[in-house]
Protein backbone atom coordinates (compact mmCIF):
# COMPACT_ATOMS: atom_id res chain seq x y z
CA UNK A 1 0.00 0.00 0.00
CA UNK A 2 3.10 2.59 1.08
CA UNK A 3 4.54 1.74 -2.36
CA UNK A 4 1.38 2.01 -4.29
CA UNK A 5 1.01 5.39 -2.82
CA UNK A 6 4.14 6.32 -3.24
CA UNK A 7 4.37 5.19 -7.24
CA UNK A 8 1.03 7.09 -8.19
CA UNK A 9 2.44 10.17 -5.81
CA UNK A 10 5.94 9.91 -7.93
CA UNK A 11 3.74 9.20 -11.19
CA UNK A 12 1.21 11.92 -11.20
CA UNK A 13 4.51 14.46 -10.78
CA UNK A 14 6.22 13.36 -13.35
CA UNK A 15 6.28 15.47 -16.69
CA UNK A 16 4.53 13.89 -18.83
CA UNK A 17 2.58 12.20 -16.11
CA UNK A 18 2.91 8.09 -15.90
CA UNK A 19 1.81 5.20 -14.04
CA UNK A 20 2.98 2.21 -13.72
CA UNK A 21 1.41 -0.96 -15.37
CA UNK A 22 1.88 -3.33 -12.84
CA UNK A 23 -0.81 -1.64 -10.79
CA UNK A 24 -3.41 -2.92 -13.90
CA UNK A 25 -3.44 -6.41 -11.96
CA UNK A 26 -6.45 -6.28 -9.22
CA UNK A 27 -8.88 -8.55 -9.27
CA UNK A 28 -11.35 -6.64 -11.68
CA UNK A 29 -7.83 -6.36 -13.70
CA UNK A 30 -6.61 -9.72 -13.75
CA UNK A 31 -10.75 -10.78 -15.04
CA UNK A 32 -10.46 -7.52 -17.49
CA UNK A 33 -6.91 -9.14 -18.86
CA UNK A 34 -8.67 -12.31 -19.12
CA UNK A 35 -11.12 -10.73 -21.16
CA UNK A 36 -8.81 -9.21 -22.95
CA UNK A 37 -6.63 -12.56 -23.91
CA UNK A 38 -9.82 -13.81 -25.14
CA UNK A 39 -10.90 -10.94 -27.71
CA UNK A 40 -10.47 -11.53 -31.70
CA UNK A 41 -7.64 -8.67 -31.98
CA UNK A 42 -5.77 -10.08 -29.28
CA UNK A 43 -3.60 -12.06 -31.61
CA UNK A 44 -0.77 -12.54 -29.01
CA UNK A 45 -2.67 -15.25 -26.75
CA UNK A 46 -3.76 -17.55 -29.93
CA UNK A 47 -0.21 -16.74 -31.62
CA UNK A 48 1.49 -18.17 -29.00
CA UNK A 49 -1.16 -21.07 -28.18
CA UNK A 50 -0.76 -22.41 -31.73
CA UNK A 51 2.92 -22.63 -30.58
CA UNK A 52 2.75 -24.39 -27.58
CA UNK A 53 -0.48 -26.43 -29.45
CA UNK A 54 1.48 -27.14 -32.87
CA UNK A 55 5.00 -27.54 -31.92
CA UNK A 56 5.20 -29.44 -28.63
CA UNK A 57 7.20 -31.83 -29.85
CA UNK A 58 9.76 -29.50 -31.23
CA UNK A 59 9.86 -27.58 -28.82
CA UNK A 60 10.45 -30.65 -26.16
CA UNK A 61 13.33 -31.98 -28.60
CA UNK A 62 15.24 -27.92 -28.14
CA UNK A 63 14.59 -27.95 -24.77
CA UNK A 64 17.34 -31.29 -24.93
CA UNK A 65 15.89 -32.55 -21.07
CA UNK A 66 17.17 -35.89 -20.17
CA UNK A 67 14.15 -38.04 -18.80
CA UNK A 68 16.45 -39.76 -16.08
CA UNK A 69 17.10 -36.82 -14.13
CA UNK A 70 14.26 -34.91 -12.66
CA UNK A 71 13.97 -30.94 -13.67
CA UNK A 72 11.77 -28.21 -12.81
CA UNK A 73 10.11 -26.30 -15.01
CA UNK A 74 9.59 -23.00 -13.60
CA UNK A 75 6.66 -21.07 -15.19
CA UNK A 76 7.09 -16.67 -14.50
CA UNK A 77 3.74 -15.09 -14.29
CA UNK A 78 2.04 -18.06 -15.12
CA UNK A 79 -1.62 -16.68 -15.01
CA UNK A 80 -4.19 -19.25 -16.16
CA UNK A 81 -1.51 -21.98 -18.00
CA UNK A 82 -3.98 -22.60 -21.08
CA UNK A 83 -0.37 -22.40 -23.26
CA UNK A 84 1.70 -24.22 -20.49
CA UNK A 85 -0.89 -27.40 -19.55
CA UNK A 86 0.27 -28.15 -23.74
CA UNK A 87 3.44 -28.38 -22.73
CA UNK A 88 3.12 -30.12 -19.62
CA UNK A 89 0.74 -32.91 -21.26
CA UNK A 90 3.42 -33.84 -23.55
CA UNK A 91 5.72 -34.01 -21.07
CA UNK A 92 4.07 -36.11 -19.50
CA UNK A 93 2.90 -38.46 -22.23
CA UNK A 94 6.88 -38.78 -23.11
CA UNK A 95 7.47 -39.81 -19.81
CA UNK A 96 9.33 -36.66 -18.45
CA UNK A 97 10.35 -36.79 -14.41
CA UNK A 98 9.28 -33.14 -13.48
CA UNK A 99 7.92 -30.64 -11.23
CA UNK A 100 5.65 -27.88 -12.18
CA UNK A 101 6.11 -24.39 -9.86
CA UNK A 102 4.18 -21.52 -11.50
CA UNK A 103 5.37 -18.36 -9.94
CA UNK A 104 3.22 -15.43 -9.41
CA UNK A 105 1.95 -12.36 -7.36
CA UNK A 106 -1.67 -13.02 -7.51
CA UNK A 107 -2.52 -15.49 -4.95
CA UNK A 108 -6.26 -15.79 -6.47
CA UNK A 109 -4.37 -16.96 -10.07
CA UNK A 110 -2.02 -19.44 -8.43
CA UNK A 111 -5.12 -20.68 -6.84
CA UNK A 112 -7.33 -21.53 -9.72
CA UNK A 113 -4.43 -22.43 -12.38
CA UNK A 114 -3.18 -25.52 -8.62
CA UNK A 115 -7.13 -26.09 -9.01
CA UNK A 116 -7.41 -26.65 -12.80
CA UNK A 117 -4.02 -28.86 -13.03
CA UNK A 118 -5.73 -31.11 -10.60
CA UNK A 119 -8.32 -31.60 -12.73
CA UNK A 120 -6.39 -31.68 -15.93
CA UNK A 121 -3.48 -33.56 -15.23
CA UNK A 122 -4.18 -35.07 -11.43
CA UNK A 123 -0.39 -37.00 -11.62
CA UNK A 124 1.50 -33.63 -11.96
CA UNK A 125 3.25 -32.66 -9.36
CA UNK A 126 2.52 -29.14 -8.56
CA UNK A 127 4.26 -26.43 -6.50
CA UNK A 128 3.13 -23.18 -6.73
CA UNK A 129 5.12 -19.88 -5.31
CA UNK A 130 3.60 -17.10 -4.51
CA UNK A 131 5.59 -13.52 -4.70
CA UNK A 132 8.49 -11.53 -6.41
CA UNK A 133 10.08 -13.59 -9.26
CA UNK A 134 13.46 -12.82 -8.30
CA UNK A 135 12.90 -13.90 -4.44
CA UNK A 136 11.29 -17.28 -5.52
CA UNK A 137 14.02 -17.81 -8.14
CA UNK A 138 16.47 -17.20 -5.37
CA UNK A 139 14.64 -19.42 -2.82
CA UNK A 140 14.66 -22.88 -5.37
CA UNK A 141 18.08 -22.10 -6.52
CA UNK A 142 19.33 -24.37 -3.71
CA UNK A 143 17.72 -27.24 -5.23
CA UNK A 144 20.56 -27.62 -7.49
CA UNK A 145 17.91 -29.24 -10.31
CA UNK A 146 17.77 -28.51 -13.61
CA UNK A 147 15.38 -25.40 -14.36
CA UNK A 148 13.40 -24.46 -17.50
CA UNK A 149 12.42 -20.80 -17.12
CA UNK A 150 9.42 -20.44 -18.83
CA UNK A 151 8.52 -15.91 -19.63
CA UNK A 152 6.09 -16.29 -21.78
CA UNK A 153 2.93 -13.79 -23.61
CA UNK A 154 5.56 -10.72 -24.34
CA UNK A 155 4.69 -10.21 -20.42
CA UNK A 156 8.79 -8.99 -21.02
CA UNK A 157 7.10 -6.46 -22.99
CA UNK A 158 6.01 -4.22 -20.10
CA UNK A 159 9.71 -3.50 -19.47
CA UNK A 160 11.62 -1.08 -21.40
CA UNK A 161 14.87 -2.10 -22.73
CA UNK A 162 16.99 -1.23 -19.96
CA UNK A 163 14.96 -3.20 -17.72
CA UNK A 164 15.04 -5.89 -19.83
CA UNK A 165 18.67 -6.19 -20.19
CA UNK A 166 18.82 -6.26 -15.92
CA UNK A 167 16.00 -8.47 -15.63
CA UNK A 168 17.38 -11.11 -17.56
CA UNK A 169 20.75 -10.55 -16.23
CA UNK A 170 19.16 -10.99 -12.68
CA UNK A 171 17.31 -13.90 -13.84
CA UNK A 172 20.67 -15.78 -14.75
CA UNK A 173 22.17 -14.59 -11.55
CA UNK A 174 19.95 -16.88 -9.91
CA UNK A 175 19.74 -20.21 -11.99
CA UNK A 176 22.60 -22.29 -12.55
CA UNK A 177 24.36 -22.45 -15.53
CA UNK A 178 23.22 -24.91 -17.66
CA UNK A 179 19.38 -23.80 -16.95
CA UNK A 180 17.10 -22.91 -19.66
CA UNK A 181 14.94 -19.78 -20.37
CA UNK A 182 11.89 -19.42 -23.21
CA UNK A 183 10.98 -16.66 -23.33
CA UNK A 184 7.95 -15.60 -25.41
CA UNK A 185 7.68 -12.31 -27.08
CA UNK A 186 5.24 -10.68 -29.24
CA UNK A 187 7.19 -9.75 -32.61
CA UNK A 188 7.41 -5.95 -34.76
CA UNK A 189 4.60 -5.83 -37.19
CA UNK A 190 3.05 -3.29 -38.96
CA UNK A 191 0.45 -1.27 -36.93
CA UNK A 192 -2.60 -2.79 -38.67
CA UNK A 193 -2.59 -5.99 -36.88
CA UNK A 194 -0.78 -4.16 -33.56
CA UNK A 195 -3.13 -1.26 -33.21
CA UNK A 196 -6.13 -3.31 -32.76
CA UNK A 197 -4.74 -5.34 -30.39
CA UNK A 198 -5.05 -2.52 -28.17
CA UNK A 199 -8.01 -0.87 -28.82
CA UNK A 200 -10.76 -3.36 -29.14
CA UNK A 201 -14.27 -2.53 -30.54
CA UNK A 202 -15.89 -3.70 -27.52
CA UNK A 203 -13.58 -1.17 -25.08
CA UNK A 204 -12.07 -3.98 -22.85
CA UNK A 205 -9.13 -2.58 -23.31
CA UNK A 206 -9.86 0.80 -22.28
CA UNK A 207 -11.63 -0.31 -19.55
CA UNK A 208 -8.45 -2.14 -18.41
CA UNK A 209 -6.81 1.08 -18.43
CA UNK A 210 -9.13 2.65 -16.55
CA UNK A 211 -9.05 0.49 -13.81
CA UNK A 212 -6.24 1.97 -13.05
CA UNK A 213 -7.42 5.24 -11.71
CA UNK A 214 -10.25 3.00 -10.62
CA UNK A 215 -8.45 1.15 -8.35
CA UNK A 216 -6.47 4.67 -6.93
CA UNK A 217 -10.20 5.62 -6.14
CA UNK A 218 -10.62 3.12 -4.20
CA UNK A 219 -7.26 2.04 -2.31
CA UNK A 220 -6.15 5.64 -2.35
CA UNK A 221 -9.66 7.50 -1.99
CA UNK A 222 -8.90 9.70 -4.73
CA UNK A 223 -11.89 10.80 -7.14
CA UNK A 224 -11.16 10.47 -10.66
CA UNK A 225 -13.80 10.70 -12.99
CA UNK A 226 -13.51 7.90 -15.31
CA UNK A 227 -15.99 9.42 -18.19
CA UNK A 228 -13.45 12.53 -18.24
CA UNK A 229 -10.70 9.88 -19.18
CA UNK A 230 -10.20 8.55 -23.01
CA UNK A 231 -8.07 5.69 -23.73
CA UNK A 232 -5.74 6.13 -26.50
CA UNK A 233 -3.04 3.39 -27.56
CA UNK A 234 0.08 4.49 -29.84
CA UNK A 235 1.91 2.43 -31.84
CA UNK A 236 4.97 2.79 -35.21
CA UNK A 237 6.21 -0.47 -36.70
CA UNK A 238 9.30 2.06 -36.96
CA UNK A 239 9.78 2.30 -33.44
CA UNK A 240 7.77 -1.20 -32.45
CA UNK A 241 6.88 -0.75 -28.61
CA UNK A 242 2.85 -0.08 -28.21
CA UNK A 243 1.71 2.87 -25.96
CA UNK A 244 -1.26 3.17 -23.95
CA UNK A 245 -2.25 6.26 -22.74
CA UNK A 246 -5.02 7.65 -20.46
CA UNK A 247 -6.32 11.30 -21.67
CA UNK A 248 -7.95 13.58 -19.91
CA UNK A 249 -11.29 15.31 -22.30
CA UNK A 250 -11.26 18.42 -20.16
CA UNK A 251 -9.11 20.45 -17.71
CA UNK A 252 -9.78 19.17 -14.26
CA UNK A 253 -8.50 19.08 -10.43
CA UNK A 254 -8.24 15.66 -9.12
CA UNK A 255 -7.77 15.17 -5.24
CA UNK A 256 -5.85 12.17 -3.40
CA UNK A 257 -7.88 11.96 0.43
CA UNK A 258 -4.80 9.66 1.54
CA UNK A 259 -1.89 11.45 -0.03
CA UNK A 260 -3.77 14.74 1.13
CA UNK A 261 -2.69 16.06 -2.99
CA UNK A 262 -4.12 17.43 -5.88
CA UNK A 263 -3.02 17.19 -9.04
CA UNK A 264 -3.81 19.15 -12.03
CA UNK A 265 -4.87 17.74 -15.70
CA UNK A 266 -5.37 20.16 -18.89
CA UNK A 267 -7.27 19.19 -21.33
CA UNK A 268 -5.72 17.04 -23.92
CA UNK A 269 -2.95 15.85 -21.17
CA UNK A 270 -1.64 12.16 -21.03
CA UNK A 271 -0.69 10.05 -18.89
CA UNK A 272 1.26 7.24 -19.74
CA UNK A 273 0.74 3.98 -18.43
CA UNK A 274 2.33 1.31 -20.42
CA UNK A 275 4.57 -0.07 -23.19
CA UNK A 276 3.99 -3.09 -25.00
CA UNK A 277 7.90 -3.49 -26.58
CA UNK A 278 7.52 -5.74 -29.99
CA UNK A 279 10.98 -7.46 -31.15
CA UNK A 280 12.74 -9.11 -33.56
CA UNK A 281 16.34 -11.27 -33.57
CA UNK A 282 18.00 -7.87 -33.48
CA UNK A 283 16.29 -6.57 -30.47
CA UNK A 284 16.66 -9.22 -28.25
CA UNK A 285 20.20 -9.89 -28.95
CA UNK A 286 20.48 -6.14 -27.87
CA UNK A 287 18.92 -6.82 -24.73
CA UNK A 288 20.74 -10.01 -24.17
CA UNK A 289 24.66 -8.90 -25.23
CA UNK A 290 25.80 -8.17 -21.81
CA UNK A 291 24.22 -11.20 -19.86
CA UNK A 292 25.20 -15.03 -20.81
CA UNK A 293 22.82 -15.76 -22.49
CA UNK A 294 22.41 -16.72 -26.29
CA UNK A 295 19.29 -17.11 -28.52
CA UNK A 296 19.33 -20.92 -29.50
CA UNK A 297 16.54 -21.00 -31.40
CA UNK A 298 12.89 -19.57 -32.17
CA UNK A 299 9.32 -21.40 -32.83
CA UNK A 300 6.84 -18.98 -34.27
CA UNK A 301 3.49 -19.25 -35.45
CA UNK A 302 2.39 -19.60 -38.87
CA UNK A 303 1.33 -15.91 -39.25
CA UNK A 304 4.83 -14.83 -38.10
CA UNK A 305 3.05 -13.02 -35.28
CA UNK A 306 4.80 -14.13 -32.17
CA UNK A 307 7.70 -16.23 -31.02
CA UNK A 308 9.25 -18.47 -28.21
CA UNK A 309 13.17 -17.94 -28.15
CA UNK A 310 15.26 -20.71 -26.68
CA UNK A 311 17.74 -18.71 -24.66
CA UNK A 312 20.90 -21.02 -23.43
CA UNK A 313 24.33 -20.06 -21.84
C1 LIG B 1 0.48 -8.97 -20.38
C2 LIG B 1 2.09 -7.30 -20.85
C3 LIG B 1 1.73 -9.05 -22.40
O1 LIG B 1 1.34 -5.75 -23.19
O2 LIG B 1 0.21 -7.06 -24.49
C4 LIG B 1 -2.81 -6.26 -22.96
C5 LIG B 1 -0.82 -6.48 -21.30
N1 LIG B 1 -2.16 -4.47 -21.99
N2 LIG B 1 -3.59 -5.24 -23.37
C6 LIG B 1 0.54 -6.67 -23.37
C7 LIG B 1 -1.91 -5.76 -22.07
C8 LIG B 1 -3.19 -4.16 -22.78
C9 LIG B 1 -0.02 -7.41 -22.15
N3 LIG B 1 1.06 -8.16 -21.43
Amino acid sequence: MEQFKKDIQLGLSNVPKTLPSKYFYNKKGDKLFQEIMSMPEYYLTNAEFEIFSQKTKELIHLLNLDKERHFELIELGAGDGVKTIELLKELITQGFNFSYLPVDISANALAGLKEKLHIVLPTLDVRTKQGDYFEVLAGIKETKKPKVILFLGSNIGNMLDDKAKSFIYQLGKNVLPDDKLLLGVDLVKPKEVVLPAYNDKQGITKAFNLNLLDRINEELGADFNLDEFDHQPEYTEEEGIAKSFLVSKIHQVVTIKSMGKVFAFKAGEKIHTEISRKYNDAILNNIIKETDFKLKEKLTDTKGYFADYLLVR
